[in-house]
């Protein structure tokens, strides 16, 4: 099973991007691009995560094998540094490209001075931590938080991509933390929240706790 750590956005979100990718489209004579309901920005990506109980013929076993393998992973979500991380946003203000084997991968990227930036890469640095700690394989490689409008995009002339001061702002509410699937269902690419956990709720006491540090209810807890 191919599983990611991701953030998962709104409805209008999703449509604020949606017009920043047709953009992409426009100047684009091929490429695949994100479908809406894929959009989201990875936090961590396990890849294939090995059910070991496969070769017991018994399916129950294999079941409750894997289930054991969830448990840890959305214990990892729950780790309290994480879900006591309050709600916070990530404004996503330009665009950029990745090369790779001569494929373009075009993305929308994080703000470099957005407040929300410090603690996003602490969240992932914690399950860059946690991950391997349980057991499991992550990818390590240096993060730069993204969203990916489109793959493998070729295109006659230079894209110009550039988000003005009168477009919608694109700004993300992290609020939910959510282990992902990916799997190719009837051919199309498909992600599926297997776990979820909200970001710890003001409304709870969070804002009211006293804390010193404002992106946690309790960051000496670990
Ligand atoms: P992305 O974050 O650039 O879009 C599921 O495959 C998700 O995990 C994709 O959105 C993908 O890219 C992200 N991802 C991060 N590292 C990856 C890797 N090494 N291989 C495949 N997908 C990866």
């Amino acid at each position: 099973m191919r599983l990611f750590i991701a953030v998962n956005f709104s409805e209008e979100i999703k449509n604020r991007i949606l017009a920043l990718q047709e953009k992409l489209r426009s100047q684009a004579s091929r490429g695949t691009f994100t479908v809406p309901q894929n959009l989201h920005l990875t936090l961590a990506f396990l890849g294939e995560v090995p059910v070991v109980a496969a070769e017991i013929p018994a399916a129950t076993t294999a079941a409750s094998a894997m289930d054991e393998k969830l448990e840890l992973l959305s214990g990892i979500i729950s780790d309290p540094f994480i879900s006591g991380t309050l709600p916070f946003e990530i404004r996503f203000n330009h665009t950029g490209c990745f090369t790779h084997s001569g494929k373009e991968l075009w993305w929308l990227g994080a703000d470099k001075s957005c407040a929300g930036l410090p603690l996003i890469k602490a969240l992932h640095e914690r399950l860059l931590r946690l991950i391997p700690e349980e057991g499991f394989s992550v990818d390590k490689r240096p993060f730069s938080p993204h969203i990916t409008l489109g793959r493998d995009i070729k295109h006659e002339r230079p894209i110009n991509l550039t988000i003005g001061p009168d477009d919608p702002e694109i700004t993300v509410a992290v609020d939910r933390i959510s282990l992902m699937k990916s799997e190719h269902l009837k051919g199309k690419l498909t992600y599926t929240e297997l776990f979820g956990k909200d970001l710890y709720d003001q409304d709870s006491g969070g804002k009211d706790s006293g804390d010193k540090d404002p992106g946690h209810k309790d960051p000496g807890r670990s």
